[in-house]
Formats: C-alpha cells, structure tokens, sequence
C-alpha cells in the first residue's frame, strides 16, 4: 500500500473554492505514478457507494460541476515497473498503466475530459457502456480522432450498473499493445443491492519486451513474455486481502490477445457478472476456473474462508516471466558429462533440465538488463516458482474492515500442513 499523500495533495487543489472560480475550466488530472494499491477513497461528492480496490492501481477523482460528474483523462507515455527489477516504457494515463479506474453511480450524468499528450491521434471507446453512438469512442467511425495537444469531452449518462473498461479505438493495435487501457466501475443506484465487502479489480494485459529493452514490440501477435495483471507481474502483483466470511468480489477484464481461465484455490465461487450485466442469481454457476476471453469481464462472488490462496491464471506459461522458447526437454536425458566438453568449447554454457526446471528459482543466474527471472518469489515454505499472472487471496480472521495491506503469511492450525511422511 502505497501512501495517500499524493492524492490527499490532489484533493486539496479541488478544495470547494477552487471548484467554485475552476467551474467552467477542464477540471485537474490528477497524476499517481506509484506501482502500490491506493486503499480506496470515500466518495468525496455525489451519491455513496463501496469503492473497488484497484490492484497496484488507484481510482480517478472528480468534481461534480451543476450536475454532470467531471474527471480528466490524460493519455500519455508513461513508465511502468512490472516488477522490482523491470520498468516498460509504455503509454497509459494520468501517469499510469492501466490508466485510474473510473467510479461513479448509476443514473450519474459523466462528464469525460480527454487530453492527448501522445505523439499521435487518440480516442476512448467506452467498452460495454449504453450511451449515444457519437459517445462511443470509435475514430473515424462517431468521432474525429483526437489530434495530439488537443482535448475532447465525452458527455453520456450511465444507464446501468456494472464492469466495464475504456481503451482507444484509434491506431488500436498499438495503442493497446503499449498498455492503453483502464477499467469503469458502475455501482449500483442503491446501495445495498449488489453488495459486496471486498470488491477487486484488474486487467490483463500482454506484452513482449526483449530482454534488455524497455518499449513493448507491438506488431507481436502471439508471442508474448510479459503476462500481466494491471501492468504488473508476480512478485510485483499485491495480494487480495480479506477477512473470513467477507463476501469478495473479483472483477477480471481481458484485454490481451488471448483467453486467460483465472484459477482460485480453496473456494468455490459463483460467476456474477460480465461486461454485459449482472447474472440473476438463479443463472449464476459454480466454477473454480472461469474463463475470460478476449474483450471481456467476469466478475467472481464468494465467502471467504481462511488461508493463503493461490489466484492465477492456469495457462502455466501465463503465471511465467520472459523465457526462452524452443528449449529442447533434457528430462531423463544425462548430459553432465557433455556440458563439461561443450563448456570448453563455449565458455559459459550450462546445462541444466534432466530432472525438470525447478532448480532455475533458486538459481541465481545472471540476467539481462531489466527483465525479470522466469520464475521467482519466495513463500514460508521455499521459492514459489511462479511469475506473471499470479497473486495470492490472504484471508485472515482478524483483517480490520477497510484494511488492505499485507498480513504476512498465513500461520496454519497444528496439524493442517502436509509434511514428510516418516513412518
Ligand atoms: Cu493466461
């Protein structure tokens, strides 16, 4: 968790005076570059609601201005740690990729400034969203593309609750390859409907930066290295933090090239929702895995129960750091002897594989400039071998509502760790 003052700093800029002579101006984009978890805001103006919790991320802040709800987007380059270890160049907003998640209540009137500080034209389609077709974002199409140095508003009211995303629709291929992309939360007019203690959000998204380089290559089609939840990778990605018996909810949005079926140990969960509404409750099915495919968003419910939980995507080389590909399998194949005499010949060679790759997490092999080992993170128990889409769900008895940050790991009741079989 990362500390508030920054956003306290962009709060006090809107004081009520500020608003006041500000009214008929482009309200403040408030910028955040951290990589940390902005514990959410109380709603400052307009109706109440249950903020989400952003993963390593934040929520965009507003004013209201004679009834329309105001926030300004800045599309920007901006630079991006995955992980300690590796930054990526890439384009985003207000500072960030994913840009700020945008938060608001149904039967809100939204008022959407959009300023292109990239080298090139940009738009912002407003994936799922029920509004006015010259709303809809889409170059060319319902709108001129936004030249660079030149701001567009997007007016359109929010007609129902739910999960949706923003990305451009200009030069798309690109500009979402280089990370353009954010989520847009609807919460519920009332309240108490579609309640949830914890609600978490993030996207996916993919990215293939050479070892060595910082700029995604975008014209990559499928050969992707990075596999990220919110512009970051495991162990960079925070743990969702719970209390036993919260009521938790998981918002998922794919904004990759390729399905992800993201995995939850320990709980069985319900599929709630998609970009397209919510499920009523008599639909809604029980999964452990729920697939999420390409430009789209399930959201996930459960009650959660104590322990530390594996969350992760189950396309094992999608909970993976960069690696090289096409490496022969040397599984049952001893080769020590040779590796000496090609050692000879190749000075710095090493021959690893003929019992599997585990060894490689603990292995400390030297790497290239910025990119990150193919597996990593250590637990209480050893290396977790993991990278990529994977974080751990902490459910703990004692989580105070409202608390976000780490709890350690789990301390296990005697009796309730598999151990060594002795006899
Ligand atoms: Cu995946």
């Amino acid at each position: 968790m990362s500390s508030r003052r920054d956003f306290l700093r962009g709060a006090a800029a809107l004081g009520a005076g500020m608003v006041a002579r500000a009214a008929a101006a482009i309200p403040e984009a408030p910028v955040r570059a951290s990589a940390g978890t902005e514990p959410p805001p109380p709603p400052a103006a307009g109706r109440p609601y249950r903020p989400v919790v952003t993963l390593n991320g934040w929520s965009l802040p507003w004013r209201m201005n004679d009834g329309w709800k105001e926030f300004h987007l800045v599309a920007e380059p901006v630079v991006r740690e995955f992980a300690p270890g590796m930054t990526a160049h890439l384009w985003g907003y207000n500072g960030q990729s994913p840009g700020p998640t945008i938060e608001a209540v149904e039967g809100d009137r939204v008022r959407i400034f959009v300023t292109n500080r990239l080298p090139e034209h940009t738009s912002v389609h407003w994936h799922g969203m029920l509004l006015p077709s010259g709303m809809d974002g889409v170059g060319g199409l319902t709108q001129p593309h936004v030249p660079p140095g030149k701001t567009f508003v997007y007016e359109f009211e929010l007609r129902r609750p739910g999960s949706f995303m923003y990305h451009p629709h200009s030069d798309e291929m690109v500009q979402m390859a280089m990370g353009m992309m954010g989520f847009f939360v609807v919460h519920p007019r009332d309240a108490r409907r579609l309640r949830a203690d914890r609600d978490f959000v993030f996207l996916a998204a993919a990215y293939d930066i050479d070892p060595g380089t910082r700029t995604p290559r975008v014209s990559e089609m499928t050969d992707f290295n990075m596999w990220t939840w919110n512009s970051r990778v495991f162990p960079g990605i925070d743990p969702l933090v719970a209390r036993s018996g919260d009521r938790v909810r998981i918002r998922i949005g794919n904004l990759t090239m390729t399905n992800h079926p993201i995995h939850l140990h320990g709980h069985a969960f319900e599929v709630t929702g998609t970009d397209g509404g919510w499920v009523p409750r008599g639909a809604r099915w029980p999964e452990v895995t729920v697939d999420v495919p390409v430009g789209a968003m399930r959201a996930i419910e459960f009650d959660a129960v104590a322990g530390d939980w594996a969350l992760h995507c189950h396309k094992s080389h999608h909970a993976m750091n960069a690696m090289g590909h096409g490496v022969p399998n040397m599984i049952g194949v001893p080769h020590d002897d040779i590796a000496g005499r090609i050692g000879k010949m190749i000075p710095g060679y090493m021959s690893m594989g003929a019992s599997g790759m585990a060894g490689m997490s603990e292995m400390q092999m030297p790497l290239p400039d910025n990119t990150l080992p193919m597996m990593s993170g250590q637990g209480p128990f050893g290396a977790l071998e993991m990278g990529g889409m994977f974080s751990v769900l902490k459910v703990r008895d004692d989580v105070a509502p409202g608390d976000y940050s780490d709890p350690g790991w789990f301390r296990h009741p005697p009796g309730t760790v598999a151990r060594e079989w002795k006899g």
